[in-house]
């Protein structure tokens, strides 16, 4: 692969609801989008870093620098011979695993395009259709939330997140069990618990929950496993999980039973498929998360979760739960029977429009190879 020209841009795609977490309410979906030219194939990425340092420590403003200053000079400079040789150009830089993700993940479209190749079969998956979740942000009411995973278990969702913080946890799940019966649920606290939370934590452990993920601080396998050896429900880690040797002490010091692997929150599909390894050696949980993504970032997720070591529903849901319209032709769309096909087309198989991109982009920076 020879790439003589990155483009970067800052896209904001509006947001058909609000979605809130721990962390607060996100009106619009704002993110870097990375193509990479070269040899006559473009291949696309998204960043997952959000605006502000709340997920992770990575912002949209350190990944556009981290990607301007180092890790888009260093791929103009490289020949790379395959798409899981990739990471090894941005080696030198440290940490910044969002930045680099954008970039690695637009390489492995670019070598599957190049190849003719579906990127989901090129990455080794083997499923022709995805089981898809859904995760709801924290709402107003009890009632609200009924409405809600009411509409979602109608349009065929495998499996329901709910979003939780303290003082908006064992009601509104209590309220969903008893609507909904013995439905798949789990419960995400996006780190909003500590060490002193353990009773309230406790008190979830009767309603059956598949599991509960990142209910502690992201930087502390071990109050995780404390809290593990005192619940039934099995946690699982998101934040935690910056790249397969956390997953391995995650899972096998038992502060986790199951991962969420998000490939940009990781250093991107080599990585990913590193954690694969991983999990499928220990027969652990494994599933693809999401950050709101567009139809790029969702395409890259799908084509990840086609693997077949991933035992549960992800957050990869239809483009519509979060968007009027896309940036993708087609857009990732669910079927009644709560799955979305892989796509057969090289590449994630979804194609940016190119227009609309042009149209939402805030900020575009092209570098080339000189
Ligand atoms: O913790 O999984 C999370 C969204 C933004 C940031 C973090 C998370 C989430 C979600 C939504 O839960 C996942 C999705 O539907 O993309
Ligand atoms: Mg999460």
């Amino acid at each position: 692969m020879r790439i003589d020209r990155v483009t970067l841009r800052i896209v904001r795609l509006p947001l058909r609801a609000p979605f809130e977490t721990s962390f607060g309410a996100c009106h619009a979906k704002t993110c870097i989008l990375v193509s990479l030219d070269g040899e006559g194939v473009t291949g696309w990425g998204e960043c997952v870093a959000d605006v502000e340092p709340y997920f992770g420590e990575e912002t949209l403003a350190s990944a556009w620098y981290a990607m301007r200053d180092f890790l888009v000079p260093a791929l103009l400079r490289a020949a790379v011979a395959a798409a899981d040789e990739t990471h090894r150009v941005f080696a030198r830089v440290r940490g910044n695993r969002m930045a680099k993700a954008a970039l690695e993940m637009a390489a492995w479209d670019w070598f599957a395009r190049a190849a003719g190749v579906p990127l989901y079969r090129y990455l080794g998956g083997t499923r022709d259709r995805v089981p898809c979740g859904v995760s709801i942000g924290i709402q107003p009411t009890v009632a609200d939330l009924l409405r809600e995973v009411e509409g979602y278990l109608a349009a065929g969702y495998r499996r329901i997140k709910i979003k939780i913080k303290p003082g908006w946890d064992l009601e509104p799940l209590r309220a969903v069990r008893r609507a909904f019966g013995a439905i798949p649920l789990m419960a995400d606290a996006n780190s909003a618990y500590t060490g002193d939370d353990v009773r309230a934590l406790r008190a979830l452990d009767g309603l059956g929950l598949t599991m509960l993920e990142q209910p502690l601080a992201w930087d502390d396998l071990e109050e995780h496993r404390a809290l593990q050896e005192v619940l039934a429900t099995p946690l699982c880690l998101d934040e935690s999980i910056r790249h397969a040797a956390d997953a391995r002490h995650a899972l096998d010091s038992g502060a986790a039973r199951v991962v969420n692997l998000k490939p940009g929150r990781v250093g991107g599909h080599a990585e990913s498929l590193r954690i694969d390894v991983v999990c499928r050696a220990r027969g652990a949980g494994l599933w693809c998360g999401g950050m709101l993504e567009t139809g790029i970032g969702r395409g890259h997720n799908l084509a990840l979760a086609s693997l077949d070591g991933f035992t549960h529903p992800g957050d990869t849901s239809d483009s519509r739960r979060y968007f009027d319209e896309d940036i993708t032709e087609p857009r990732a769309q669910m079927g009644a029977d709560g799955t979305i096909p892989s796509r057969e087309a090289p590449g994630i198989g979804y194609e940016p429009r190119a227009a609309r991109i042009e149209a939402l982009s805030l900020q575009t920076q092209v570098m080339r190879r000189c």
